[in-house]
């Protein structure tokens, strides 16, 4: 028998809330918000950095901004919000989106319930007591009826583990790691490893400051240009205008954002007329320019006459004739990877200081302490960067340690690739909603469109078990099974499964279950699906 002395001081010790939300960034500020100042639950959101921000608190290397305009890559449920808010470029950097959040989070009044410093270290569920209790970093314990993860898709790094790293004399960063100070590249030499969306947009800016630098590069990538620049006040004012319309289309769209895709195929127009459309999608720059054509990213002949025109564009701007052909893609089509966008990247292999380095044809052995070491030589460095991305989707939810009914660990339950459903939910989990989770369209999308439809079902569903008495919602199995066999349909609809080295089916991480982690059947047939599942008395999921 336990001590009930000591049994009612642990009691005590356990703070308790409806609701806890794991992760201050886009997605735990709105969920906290809907959460609390909606359905006036009481809310904890633990947060294991000293900022908000989520994301964007981590991201600080050189050149980092979003993908997404930034006029759209913000919240869209409050007018009153967006009028107040004007962004300077056309690419929010990412400071700007850090002062963005903080305005949100004092405007709503956040702060107070969000605790920072608080890295979660474990979550179980008891059934006995329908309760979640959730471990952190100094021991604390915490409990909440619904726990609900907001933990971003591409938040823990991936360092990969070439031996030697720790005998390096100089320093090393991995780029969603970076040091709030800033690093002083001037003099050094730098090397930096990855040449994904991250790589591309902070080797421009390193090799303005470096004495040095030597890209690293695995995969050759295909780049369009983003045509960054200051939002001018025309600009702004239609915006304004347009808000409504623009905001309805991002919610509309495949892939939320507010821009149409064109309903001609690549493959029905002349050569001539097809390269004077990419031409002046090229000019135009952005992620748009996938949407020169419906069939780009499903028809892999319309993709070649893409992927050609980059490659051609890339042999045009690079001088080097070898260096060019070392930076064409030639092993995957454009945006079966995510494809990047940047401002003068493959104009920075024309700058003297910058050399780049094929691994493909000699691989990386070790680090070294004077720089790194591939199969053909070694290259002396005094600061490593590391661009190699993250564990996406998957692993900032394993590292939570999640363990549901009869204790079964989320790491086991997912051991050959994440079974959800909606990217929801996981059978054996109740009343945890895993935000942005693998299995919805996520990381496919501009994501605060996806993120806003989630808290906003998320918050629905438990206003509707709390309107009946309901206490309890569990994803069925059968409801996961069918909806991972809509996940997987959905992708192999497309051209995304075939580029063998992406993030999106986990094979950047060595011994990573090589599943198709996103749902690829589009933003707006996704939020379809969450409706009629939500109207049909959340169909699909036990509740009690
Ligand atoms: O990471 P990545 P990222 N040795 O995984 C290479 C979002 N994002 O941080 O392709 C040598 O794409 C790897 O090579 P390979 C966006 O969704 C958004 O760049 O695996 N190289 C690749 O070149 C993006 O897609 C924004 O062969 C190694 C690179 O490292 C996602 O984040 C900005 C290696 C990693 O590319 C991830 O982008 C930036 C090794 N051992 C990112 N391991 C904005 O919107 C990996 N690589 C602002």
């Amino acid at each position: 028998m336990g001590n009930p002395r000591a049994e009612t001081i642990e009691a005590e010790s356990v703070r308790r809330y409806d609701a806890i939300i794991v992760g201050a960034g886009f997605s735990g500020l709105y969920q906290l918000h809907l959460l609390r100042d909606r359905l006036g639950l009481s809310v904890r959101v633990l947060e294991a950095a000293d900022g908000i921000g989520g994301t964007w608190y981590w991201n600080r290397y050189p050149g980092a901004r979003c993908d997404s305009e930034s006029y759209y890559y913000s919240y869209s449920f409050s007018r009153e919000l967006e009028d107040e808010w004007e962004w300077s470029e056309r690419y929010p950097e990412h400071g700007e989106i850090r002062r963005y959040l903080d305005h949100v989070a004092d405007r709503f009044d956040l702060r107070r319930d969000i605790q920072l410093e608080t890295r979660v270290t474990g979550a179980a569920y008891d059934e006995a007591q329908n309760r979640w209790t959730v471990t952190t970093e100094s021991g604390e314990r915490v409990q909440a009826q619904f726990l609900i993860t907001a933990v971003g898709c591409l938040s823990t790094a991936n360092v990969p583990a070439i031996p030697g790293l720790e005998t390096f004399a100089g320093a090393w960063y991995h780029t969603g790691r970076w040091p709030h100070d800033g690093v002083d590249f001037t003099g050094k030499r730098v090397g930096l490893i990855g040449t994904g969306s991250t790589g591309i947009q902070a080797a421009p800016v390193i090799a303005e400051q470096a004495a040095h630098l030597t890209v690293f590069q695995r995969t050759a990538n295909y780049s369009v240009p983003a045509r960054n620049g200051p939002m001018d006040d025309r600009f702004k004012a239609w915006v304004r205008e347009n808000s409504a319309e623009l905001r309805r289309k991002a919610r509309e769209a495949t892939n939320g954002h507010p821009f149409d895709f064109h309903d001609r195929s690549a493959l029905d127009v002349s050569p001539e007329e097809r390269e004077a459309i990419y031409e002046a999608a090229w000019e135009r720059g952005g992620l748009r320019f996938r949407a020169a054509f419906r069939d780009i990213l499903l028809d892999p002949d319309a993709n070649e006459t893409a992927s050609e025109f980059i490659r051609a564009k890339i042999r045009s701007i690079v001088k080097d004739p070898e260096t060019a052909e070392t930076l064409t893609p030639r092993d995957h089509l454009f945006a079966t990877k995510r494809p990047p966008i940047d401002t003068n990247y493959f104009e920075t292999f024309n700058r003297d200081n910058v050399r780049l380095v094929n691994l493909k044809a000699a691989p990386i052995e070790a680090i070294v302490p004077e720089g790194v070491r591939t199969r053909d030589a070694t290259y002396p460095l005094d600061i490593i960067v590391f661009a190699t991305g993250f564990d996406a989707l998957t692993g900032p939810l394993l590292k939570l340690n999640l363990r549901g009914r009869d204790g079964i660990a989320l790491q086991d339950v997912w051991a050959a690739g994440p079974r959800s459903y909606l990217g929801l939910q996981v059978p054996g989990f109740p009343n945890l909603f895993t935000m942005t989770g693998p299995g919805s369209p996520s990381v496919l999308t501009n994501m605060p469109v996806a993120i806003e439809q989630h808290a906003e079902w998320i918050a629905g569903c438990i206003a509707h078990l709390r309107e009946r008495g309901l206490e309890r919602i569990e994803a069925t199995p059968e409801a996961a099974e069918t909806w991972g066999a809509a996940v997987n349909e959905a992708a192999s609809a497309t051209l995304l499964p075939m580029a063998s080295s992406s993030w999106y089916l986990g094979a950047n991480v060595p011994g990573k279950p090589r599943v198709f982690m996103p749902y690829a059947g589009g933003m707006a047939r996704y939020r379809g699906i969450c409706e009629d599942v939500a109207a049909q008395g959340y169909d699909g999921f036990a509740l009690r």
